[in-house]
């Protein structure tokens, strides 16, 4: 990191730094939350497996969408990107009925606009995805927005480009990773446009962090479903009696091995590439 590059803004578990004025440089740590809390115990290497994998969807799907990716940095954990005007919504992509989804489902029998068939089950695979925008919450939860309301925020046909783009990068990367064992059973993508006013894919994409990655080999709707990443945990964290709130728990030696093997796994299922490969090299990612 040259002294130069100024600290533009914190994640709950990544940091942002403007290269120049056309350059960011953002980079994954390896802060790890839960329950929406950040721990005071760190997973080794889970920023090197989320900006690894976000750099191997980065580079198979660009036919799809152009995304914000100049270069991964030899510390694995480092990504030089475009700076974008970032779009103000959320763009997710719904293949189960998880989280927000399914309280939405609970109390209106939709999301985000979406009528849904009666009787689902938490966890149940919906019959086609759907894109269920969110807004951006400066604190607490983004909230659900119906396809009127996102128009609204970023015009009517610029909403019409992205819940293309969101539901096609959906489709490629869930069907890539349900043939490896792991369902992609939500994600959130954001967009920015370039200079031009080209719709350009940002920040991280389709990692266990900005999605819902569940064991296929496991999965059994009517409930939650174990995570696949961070499921020890949350376990762990259910055994203290912790109320939830910050600060939270240290994590014995065994859960934070579990959980960095968990991580690696997801790496490797997904990419078919040895995570000590990617190590020696970022870019083995890329090619
Ligand atoms: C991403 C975020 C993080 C805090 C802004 N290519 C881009 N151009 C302009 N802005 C962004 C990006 Cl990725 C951008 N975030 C999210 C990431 C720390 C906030 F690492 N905010």
């Amino acid at each position: 990191m040259p002294e130069t590059a100024a600290h533009v803004g914190s994640g709950k578990v990544r940091e942002l730094y403007a290269l120049d004025g056309e350059r960011l440089l953002l980079v994954a740590s390896d802060r790890i939350s839960t329950f929406d809390v950040v721990l005071p115990t760190k997973i080794p290497d889970k920023g090197r497996v989320l900006t690894g994998l976000s750099g191997f969807w980065f580079a198979r799907t660009s036919h799809i969408v152009p995304n914000h990716l100049l270069a991964l940095r030899e510390d694995g954990r480092s990504t030089e990107c475009r700076r974008l005007e970032m779009l103000p919504i959320e763009c997710v992509v719904r293949g189960y009925l998880s989280g927000s989804g399914w309280k939405d489902y609970q109390a209106t029998g939709a999301t985000s606009g979406h009528v849904l068939p009666e009787g689902l089950t938490e966890s149940a695979q919906l019959p086609e995805p759907i894109f269920t925008p969110a807004t951006k919450a400066q604190e607490g939860h983004d909230e659900n927005i119906d396809a009127g309301q996102a128009a609204d925020l970023v015009g009517a046909e610029r909403f019409a480009e992205v819940e293309r783009a969101a539901l096609e990068l959906y489709r490629f990367a869930s069907d890539y990773a349900a043939a490896r064992g792991i369902i992609i059973a939500d994600t959130k993508f954001e967009f920015g446009l370039d200079d031009d006013g080209r719709l350009v894919l940002g920040d991280e994409a389709l990692t266990p962090d900005s999605s819902r990655f569940w064991p296929a080999d496991e999965y059994a709707p009517g409930g939650a479903q174990p995570s696949f990443d961070k499921q020890f945990v949350r376990d762990y964290c259910e055994t203290l009696g912790w109320d939830k709130t910050a600060p939270g728990p240290d994590l014995p030696d065994d859960v934070v091995a579990g959980t960095r093997a968990r991580y690696v796994d997801a790496f490797e299922r997904i990419t078919g590439i040895p995570f000590d490969d990617y190590l020696a090299d970022p870019d083995v990612v890329l090619r």
